[in-house]
């Protein structure tokens, strides 16, 4: 049984900067946390370095694992050309006319094996779990056929067993309307509702289930036709609802115990009761909000007066968010949605684990739990949502062991100035 004493560290155990310990320590056994707290209260069981080897963290923040609980990570190409010429003028109506948006990924989605899909989603991952990230939400959604949709969440699954962070599959097969089956929404959905979500289903490659309801998507009535397929299959449900437009989608969702609603721009009272009432996590999406250049903002004060948790994600997508930090994102929702250092960091902790269903298992460290946490050199937590582009993670620990170190290999050779030249 491997004993480690982690201390000579700052803990903030629930994801709230407002609950702290300074000087605190984690006894962790085989992987579990068995006790934490200070260190001047540290039990004598564990006080002998010869049966519990000590890891000094210097004074380091600890935090929980990040959980990054909304991402399309897995899909081909990349869409830069088309944010150029949305930059010369074109809009997004005219590319997606002419074969650009969605449609575009779709087909080099199709094009690429599945080692290709795993190696881009791979670099994604990378970026991610480098800035703590443990746990990820990993939607389909750019197949829009059986086999393609397979692709993705075998690439999904694959994703977590190559790498330390736990994976969660969404099936998003009612992300939009295939060219195939063009003009035939509700043909789609019979592939989507009859065949592919059972069939992946039984395959074990789904984890939960999400719609895209939204005027450029799929109707309310059409999302409810997915939801009943879910619950056909006891799979629990998500919703990326009133993004553009309010199309009552948070309020379905409710009523279908949806773990989330996603984005929320256009999200109105009576869908922030009913979001309460079912106990339905609030994720909310400034990189996309960013991106397109959204003005409507998310109800924050309505939020927050029901007490819906909030929740943050980065929504990486080649179209709308093409986020690769979870830390960008806590500052574009300060900056931008006024969020408190408290909202974000619960955001993608504690909150974020609930949107996943997972409440039990991430978000919190816990004794019992496992040792999954990282490690910040900063001297405030605030500052994980205060700098913008610079690396704060330092270390992270999953199970009890580390499977992530930075390193300062970045080597600047020194630099003569001009006049020495002469
Ligand atoms: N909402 C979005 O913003 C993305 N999908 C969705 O349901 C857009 C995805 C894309 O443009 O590729
Ligand atoms: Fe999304």
């Amino acid at each position: 049984m491997k004993k480690t004493l982690w201390q000579n560290l700052k803990l903030c155990a629930g994801g709230d900067p407002r609950d702290t310990l300074d000087d605190a320590a984690l006894a962790v056994s085989d992987g579990q946390i068995v006790w934490q707290g200070a260190l001047r209260e540290l039990p004598a069981t564990y006080a002998d370095p010869s049966i519990w080897p000590r890891e000094n963290l210097e004074g380091a923040w600890v935090t929980p694992g990040l959980i990054d609980c909304h991402t399309h990570l897995v899909y081909g190409g990349q869409r830069a050309d088309e944010f150029a010429q949305r930059l010369d003028g074109v809009s997004y109506e005219a590319l997606a006319q002419a074969g650009g948006g969605i449609v575009s990924t779709v087909r080099a989605t199709r094009a690429a094996d599945e080692t290709a899909l795993f190696a881009s989603a791979a670099l994604r991952l990378e970026a991610l779990l480098a800035e703590g990230v443990s746990a990820i939400e990993i939607k389909s959604g750019y197949g829009l056929d059986l086999a393609c949709e397979r692709k993705l969440l075998r690439v999904a699954r694959a994703l977590g067993e190559r790498y330390p962070v736990s994976v969660y599959t969404t099936f998003l097969g009612a992300h939009t309307v295939p060219p195939e089956f063009s003009g035939r929404t509700d043909a789609y959905l019979d592939e989507v509702c009859e065949r592919m979500l059972p069939t992946l289903a039984d395959e074990g490659l789904i984890d939960a289930v999400d719609v895209f309801c939204e005027r450029v998507g799929f109707s309310l009535k059409q999302s409810e036709r997915v939801f009943e397929a879910a619950q056909r299959r006891n799979l629990r449900v998500k919703i990326h609802a009133e993004q553009l437009s309010n199309s009552g989608g948070a309020k379905l969702a409710a009523r279908y115990r949806a773990l989330s609603a996603d984005h929320l721009e256009y999200l109105d009272e009576e869908g922030v009761a009913a979001m309460k009432a079912a106990s339905t996590v609030a994720v909310l999406l400034p990189g996309a909000y960013y991106f397109i250049r959204e003005t409507q903002l998310p109800p924050l004060e309505l939020l927050r007066r029901y007490e819906v948790p909030l929740a943050l994600a980065t929504d990486s997508n080649p179209g709308t968010s093409p986020v690769t930090s979870l830390l960008l994102i806590l500052n574009l929702a300060s900056t931008l949605f006024r969020m408190t250092v408290p909202e974000v960091l619960q955001g993608v902790t504690c909150h974020a684990a609930q949107a996943l269903g997972q409440a039990g298992r991430h978000g919190i460290l816990a004794p019992g739990r496992s040792a999954d946490f990282a490690v910040w050199q900063v001297e405030s937590l605030a500052e994980l949502a205060y700098w913008i582009g610079r690396p704060l993670c330092t270390q992270v620990v999953r199970a009890g062991q580390t499977v992530y170190r930075r390193h300062r290999h970045a080597h600047f050779s020194a630099h003569r100035s001009d006049q020495e030249h002469e």
